[in-house]
């Protein structure tokens, strides 16, 4: 039986990676953080088919502890502070963790067992002004945000140990995907969220940013099989996943209020409190490195990915009213 740990369990990756890697057979370890609120709404359902540890990427010695006791096979580093506008707010913190907090984990590999397989969860959003359309392996850097900085860091810090210490350790660049499971704080899961609550009669506005910007979206449910690929191929390498399509926010809502029968128009604010110092405007992935070597596809696509998520969020609170 092979071993997995997984940083970042509790979050929307962690939670169907976990799934994902207890289906093929893996023992999976979750390292969680400490807090003083229970955080696993997400793997709930699971709990009893892993095995729950603390530790924290701030901490070094609790990385070395968690890979010197469970040996694991393959390690995820999917922890990260994930949300770019907090990344403003807190960019040290962001530093910290979503990019030092690589350097920890990676030590406590090469330290450990150089032999450990290890994937970072790089991101689109280190292509930030983007230098050519779409964005692939070889697209440079231009990262607009503190978050999309610390993953740039993470991301070469990932190439470096695989290039200085010969390490397994590979980088999947991936684009924006989404799921029934995506925090409220991100614009897919804000607007099925917002969306429902309009079509139950809880409130009869939504309060949106910048309309304009556009995004590749898939489902985080097709993706973690990509990262998973990435560490069984012969040769470590990074690989952008990605659908190739691109969307617009403003076609998100379209589709999103259409679905229950509604017109975004009637319903959705622009609010200036929610644009950015910064913006990316436009991601769309070249995926093709990943479809033809590691025979990678996403299933579900965007009308599908954005009627699921509207259709659970009204199950979801249609149940709460009750
Ligand atoms: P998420 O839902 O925000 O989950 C983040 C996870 O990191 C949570 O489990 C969180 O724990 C944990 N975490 C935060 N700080 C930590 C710390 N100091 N020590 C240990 N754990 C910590 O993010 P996601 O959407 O699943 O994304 C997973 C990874 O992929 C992230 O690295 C993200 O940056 C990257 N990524 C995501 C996307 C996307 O579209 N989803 C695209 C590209 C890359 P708590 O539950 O305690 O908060
Ligand atoms: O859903 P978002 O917050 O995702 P963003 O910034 O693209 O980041 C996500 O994807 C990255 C991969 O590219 C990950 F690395 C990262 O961890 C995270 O998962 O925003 C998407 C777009 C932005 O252009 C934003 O300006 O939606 C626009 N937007 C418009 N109104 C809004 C809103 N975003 C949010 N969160 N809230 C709004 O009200």
């Amino acid at each position: 039986m092979p071993t997995a740990i997984i940083t970042g369990i509790t979050g929307q990756d962690g939670s169907y990676l976990a799934e994902f890697l207890i289906a093929k057979g893996y023992h999976v370890i979750g390292m969680v953080r400490r807090s003083s609120t229970i955080t696993f709404q997400r793997i709930k359902h699971i709990q009893d088919d892993i095995t729950i540890i603390q530790g924290d990427l701030h901490d070094q010695s609790s990385l070395v502890d968690l890979v010197e006791r469970y040996q694991p096979d393959e390690v995820y580093n999917l922890a990260a502070q994930s949300f770019v506008p907090t990344s403003w707010n807190q960019p040290v913190l962001t530093g910290e963790v979503t990019a030092l907090g690589v350097t920890r984990l990676l030590e406590a590999v090469r330290l450990v067992n150089p032999e450990t397989k290890f994937y970072q969860a790089s991101s689109s959003e280190m292509f930030g002004k983007v230098r050519e359309v779409p964005q692939n392996e070889n697209t440079p850097f231009y990262p607009r945000s503190p978050y999309g900085v610390a993953k740039v860091y993470a991301h070469w810090i990932t190439v470096n140990y695989r290039e200085s210490y010969d390490l397994f350790a590979v980088s999947g660049i991936l684009f924006n995907h989404e799921s029934p499971r995506r925090g409220l704080e991100f614009v897919t899961r804000k607007i099925s969220y917002g969306v429902a609550r309009i079509k139950l009669g809880l409130t009869n506005e939504l309060r949106l940013g910048n309309l304009e910007s556009r995004r590749d979206w898939g489902y985080a449910g097709d993706y973690v099989e990509g990262m998973w690929l990435m560490l069984q191929h012969s040769i470590p390498k990074d690989f952008v996943i990605g659908t190739g399509v691109t969307h617009s926010v403003r076609d998100l809502c379209e589709l999103a209020f259409n679905h229950v029968d509604l017109d975004y128009q009637d319903y959705v604010v622009q609010d200036p409190r929610f644009y950015r110092p910064a913006e990316v405007d436009l991601l769309i992935a070249d995926p093709s490195k990943a479809f033809q070597e590691l025979k990678w596809q996403p299933r579900i696509g965007f009308e599908d990915l954005i009627q699921m998520m509207v259709d659970a969020d009204l199950k979801r609170l249609a149940l709460e009213i009750d």
